[in-house]
């Protein structure tokens, strides 16, 4: 039996020695490369914590003490810690989630993995307990990407305001967000990372100055009160003492005698304090430590010794189909420029990025300002192109229609990862941009069906936006959006007939589900015509001149059904007067459990079957109040 083994809640950490704590994360740090390997997840992230982990739960009692992960990928070990050690189904259907998760664990509090909230979160529950009344910590920990966020500097600047209130900050400074962290914040935290002198300093003081006669207590004293510039000159901790946070610091995060110690002190301070721990992403695992480009980051199925993958190459992915042609683009135009926020290689950058260093830039986790600074880039003469996930674009969206579509900037948004994405969870899924975009007037969205239209539709993007400018018209913002599937769902046939029954409308990759529910209703003697819109904002004119020729419209989409394409087909219709009833096959207003997508979209009926089924139910009905019927002339 392990040590490991005998964990079954924070409470039996307590009693452990310091041998065997160190065994105990030797332990984890084996358990998490086979584990992990097995099903895919946060690798690097999560080995990198593990001493910071076992610290936390020994000096905090958590659930009374409140700790909070910022994005909630690092939370392996503490679900190890917390009785959950049944890793075989991570992230997937019925497993454990890859974020914390409030249904797994009563220690589990944020679930949103949307990056740089921990802040915004412990402030609000450090208030809660001094309002109620109410004792014990709360403690967030964030790393140092996720501390370029807006949001979290929005968060300090509350949490420094309120001198005795207590709460902790633990910076989980790895360097690192995917790529090495970078800006000006990320170059502060290096100046801290090599000065340890004003605590060793202090130590250092107490021990000796305070055995000193007569002028050594004084004078230690002295020095503990002494101000800012003072300090400096032994350490620059500037930015976060001067917010008015207390720092600790820098701790060597992986020396788990040393973080408890931090970490009691900050506990027996009475106001707002920060621990700046040092920890090694990948820590402990060579292959991790080899791979500079993301220290294994996130891994698919793969074997634990060699690292290679053990699920079958999806190529080329929809990323790496955008990569590449970006780079093409980037060749022929000058004027082309990127934006990522800090996930260069996982948005399909990096090429653009070793081509073009000097128009690239990797904005830090800060979304928000991507949107700004890209009507920046536009209307000072630039084309820029924005990739990012389409779940993190919801940050950005006041940026988007007020200071790009507002100002008509030509600025082409990039949305990876858009639809059911699965395994990630509910936070991760793209579903909503089709939905919160519909409202920003000028923008026009593309959902291209496969590579060669991902290909077409972003040279659409940059190319109209450019000629327009040029011509003096008005521009406008661009999103193509592609999913995280394999890029190669071929556009094969139309299933269209003479007098077609129904009309579906098929939005990006549910091309090939709407053909294959076509051949089905075909088979039952029910023609049709499959339709791909391309650019699915605006609702193209000639839609609705065509619905009017079918008896039913579905439309299908891997967004939610609310506001989304349907909705606006529905709008257009109506609009033009053709009285034909849309039938929305989409995601209903529900926040999804992690599950591989195909299996999410069977639960939501989003297959071939299911949508056969409801459209001839739909028929059916139709008939039976006295329509024509299947294959009959219909006229609207
Ligand atoms: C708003 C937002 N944008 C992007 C991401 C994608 N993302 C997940 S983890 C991560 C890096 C986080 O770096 P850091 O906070 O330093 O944690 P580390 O992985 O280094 O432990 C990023 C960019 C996210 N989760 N949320």
């Amino acid at each position: 039996m392990t040590i490991l083994d005998t964990i079954r809640g924070p409470r039996d950490l307590k009693a452990l020695t310091e041998a065997e704590l160190g065994e105990l994360a030797a332990e984890i740090r084996e358990f998490l490369v086979h584990a992990v390997a097995r099903t895919g997840g946060h690798l690097g992230p999560n080995l990198g914590v593990v001493e910071l982990s076992i610290a936390l739960h020994r000096v905090f009692d958590s659930p009374v003490d409140r700790l909070v992960w910022d994005t909630g990928h690092q939370t392996y070990v503490h679900k190890l810690l917390t009785g959950r050690q049944d890793f075989s189904k991570l992230r997937g259907k019925g497993g454990l989630s890859g974020y914390p998760s409030r249904e797994e664990s009563e220690h589990d509090i944020v679930e949103n993995s949307h990056a740089s909230t921990a802040l915004g979160w412990a402030d609000g529950l450090a208030k809660a307990r001094q309002v109620r009344g109410e004792r014990g910590h709360v403690v967030a920990v964030i790393g140092d990407g996720a501390l370029t966020g807006g949001m979290a500097w929005e968060a300090l600047n509350n949490i420094a305001a309120a001198k005795d209130r207590p709460l902790i900050i633990v910076v989980n400074d790895n360097e690192r967000s995917y790529a090495p962290t970078i800006g000006g914040l990320a170059d502060h935290l290096a100046t801290l990372r090599t000065t340890d002198g004003y605590e060793r300093f202090l130590a250092w003081g107490k021990d000796v100055l305070q055995r000193t006669p007569v002028v050594g207590q004084p004078l230690y004293e002295s020095l503990h009160g002494a101000k800012k510039g003072f300090k400096d000159a032994f350490a620059p901790q500037g930015m976060f003492e001067d917010l008015g946070l207390k720092y600790v610091g820098p701790i060597d995060g992986h020396d788990m005698g040393a973080v408890e110690s931090a970490l009691r002190r900050a506990k027996r301070f009475h106001g707002p304090v920060l621990v700046h721990c040092l920890t090694e992403k990948g820590r402990g695992y060579e292959p991790a430590l080899a791979d500079d480009a993301d220290r294994f980051h996130t891994v698919g199925v793969m074997d634990p010794l060699t690292c290679e993958p053990l699920t079958p190459a999806i190529a080329p992915t929809w990323t790496s189909v955008f990569g590449d042609e970006i780079v093409r683009i980037g060749a022929e135009r000058e004027d082309v420029v990127a934006l990522t926020a800090a996930m260069l290689e996982p948005v399909g950058l990096k090429k653009f990025a070793e081509a073009y260093p000097d128009r690239m830039w990797d904005v830090g986790i800060a979304e928000q300002h991507a949107a700004v600074s890209a009507a920046g880039l536009a209307t000072g003469g630039l084309h820029p192109v924005v990739a990012v996930y389409a779940t993190f674009l919801n940050r950005a969206f006041d940026q988007l229609l007020m200071d790009v579509a507002l100002h008509r900037s030509g600025v082409t948004f990039v949305l990876d990862r858009a639809g059911v994405t699965g395994v990630d969870g509910a936070s991760h899924n793209g579903m909503w941009d089709l939905s919160i975009l519909q409202v920003v007037p000028g923008l026009r969205i593309a959902a291209p069906r496969d590579a060669d239209q991902l290909r077409a539709q972003l040279r659409e993007a940059v190319a109209v936006t450019t000629r327009r400018r040029c011509s003096g018209s008005p521009r406008s913002p661009w999103a193509p959006r592609s999913p995280r599937s394999a890029g190669s769902a071929a556009w094969t046939c139309c299933c269209g007939t003479r007098t077609p029954t129904y009309c579906s409308f098929a939005v990006g990759v549910m091309a090939p589900v709407c053909l294959q529910a076509a051949e089905l209703l075909r088979a039952r003697g029910l023609r049709c015509t499959v339709v791909d819109p391309r650019w699915v904002k605006p609702v193209d004119a000639e839609l609705p001149g065509l619905a009017a020729r079918h008896r039913v419209v579905a439309v299908v989409e891997d967004n939610s059904r609310a506001a989304g394409v349907g909705a606006a087909v529905e709008l257009a219709l109506g609009d033009a007067e053709v009285d034909v009833p849309v039938r929305r096959f989409g995601i209903p207003e529900q926040f999804l459990a992690h599950a591989k997508r195909g299996e999410v979209l069977a639960d939501l009926g989003l297959t071939p079957v299911e949508i056969a089924g409801r459209i001839s139910a739909t028929l059916a009905v139709k008939e039976s109040a006295g329509e024509p019927g299947p294959g009959k002339e219909h006229s609207a």
